[in-house]
């Protein structure tokens, strides 16, 4: 009984996080949808290649290894400095969320926050990796074959 109990509890758990890999092409699909394309003056294949890079589409990607004791989550790889809150750090919070929000397979509130960021002065510069693998690249192959 006791087992049973502590089965179904970690299945409910692992529910809660269910991970969520997207393909290339499933995730510009998205990210069009939801007005990424020219978001803030940058085409759609910036966001795809964005997040290439920072995550590999992964929407169950963190990095624990800031040093600034900061934590990046998500397939954006939201910054717990800035842009969300976690348990152990203080937080500007700018998009006003727990970061755990950016684990899961449900990436609105991550493109929400996404279009909060590029907002700021720096653009799209806010993400370290696309500075090193996109900025000024043909990104022509970060839709190849998509149906868009
Ligand atoms: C932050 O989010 C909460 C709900 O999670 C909401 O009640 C609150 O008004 C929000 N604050 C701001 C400043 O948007
Ligand atoms: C980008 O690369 C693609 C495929 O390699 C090519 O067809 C296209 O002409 C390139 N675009 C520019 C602006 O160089
Ligand atoms: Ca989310």
């Amino acid at each position: 009984m006791r087992s049973i109990l502590i089965i179904t509890l970690l299945s409910c758990f692992c529910a809660a996080y269910e991970a969520k890999v997207f393909s290339k092409c499933e995730l510009a699909r998205k990210l069009k949808t939801k007005g990424m394309d020219g978001y803030h003056g940058y085409s759609l294949a910036n966001w795809v290649c964005m997040a290439q890079y920072e995550s590999k589409f992964d929407t169950r990607a963190f990095n624990g290894r800031n040093t600034d004791g900061s934590k990046d989550y998500g397939i954006f790889q939201l910054n717990s400095r800035w842009w969300c809150k976690n348990s152990n750090q203080p937080s500007a919070n700018a998009c006003n969320k727990t970061c755990n929000k950016f684990l899961d397979d449900n990436i609105d509130d991550d493109i929400t926050c996404a279009k909060r960021v590029v907002r700021d002065p720096n653009g799209m510069s806010a993400w370290v990796a696309w500075v090193k693998h996109c900025k000024g690249k043909n990104l022509s192959r970060y839709l190849a074959g998509c149906r868009l």
